[in-house]
């Protein structure tokens, strides 16, 4: 018999470890500006998953709810979305460099994208948080993409949820040639990225 959940109790440090991340890294970006340089973080956002969506995914995956907190690792979730594919192995990079969380994996969907067509970067990570009860180590998932490949997977993530997971084959069809599409706005993008870069300079310095 698997134990009942308290699950106010339990998403505590969730969303306690969600709100600090967003923080942190938003102070990052933040360090970049007043520091006057190129942020290769655009945006930071965060959830905690909803209970239902926990226990759905747990049942896909044979999860028992007693192995939740170890197995099922985006139930605290951080997004970094940034401009340029680049700045994706900048921000890996500066997120192992961190002491105060400790990565524990890695999946490059970028090398290889999902059979769905998904391409992100995720880095699971332990994250410490302190409860009056003493130190609790949470997993957190980190997604990093660019805002093509964000745009991409919001609205296949609402095509998901619209038809159940069961994505008729044309839509799906449209979706493999959306995201080629994206990786192509990216691939371009990269190539006059200095172009780019220079006139938001000038834009942000008129400001
Ligand atoms: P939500 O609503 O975003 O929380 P699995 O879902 O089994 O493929 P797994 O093994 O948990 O994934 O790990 P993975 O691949 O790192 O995926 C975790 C999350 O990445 C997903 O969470 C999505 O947010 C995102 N993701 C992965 N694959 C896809 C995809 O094909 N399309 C989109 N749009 N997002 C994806 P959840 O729980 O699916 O959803």
């Amino acid at each position: 018999m698997e134990e009942q959940i308290d699950w106010t109790t339990f998403l505590v440090p969730y969303h306690q470890a969600v709100d600090e991340l967003k923080v942190k890294l938003r102070g990052m970006r933040k360090q970049y500006e007043i520091e006057k340089q190129y942020s290769p973080i655009e945006l930071v956002t965060g959830r905690v998953k909803p209970i239902a969506s926990i226990l759905s995914k747990a049942a896909r995956k044979g999860i028992s709810l007693n192995q939740i907190d170890e197995q099922l690792q985006d139930i605290g979730g951080i997004r970094i979305v940034c401009q340029f594919v680049d700045d994706i192995y900048t921000i890996v990079k500066l997120l192992y460099a961190r002491h105060d969380f400790e990565v524990i994996e890695e999946k490059d969907y970028l090398k290889e994208k999902k059979s769905s067509g998904y391409r992100s970067f995720h880095l699971i990570i332990r994250y410490p948080v302190a409860t009056i009860h003493g130190e609790k180590f949470v997993i957190v998932e980190i997604q990093i993409r660019t805002l093509a490949m964000n745009f991409w997977a919001i609205n296949e993530h609402s095509l998901n949820y619209k038809y159940s997971g069961e994505i008729p084959e044309q839509i799906q069809m449209r979706l493999q040639r959306a995201a080629e599409a994206a990786f192509q706005l990216d691939e371009e993008m990269a190539k006059i990225r200095e172009e780019v870069q220079e006139a938001q300079w000038i834009f942000h310095k008129k400001k």
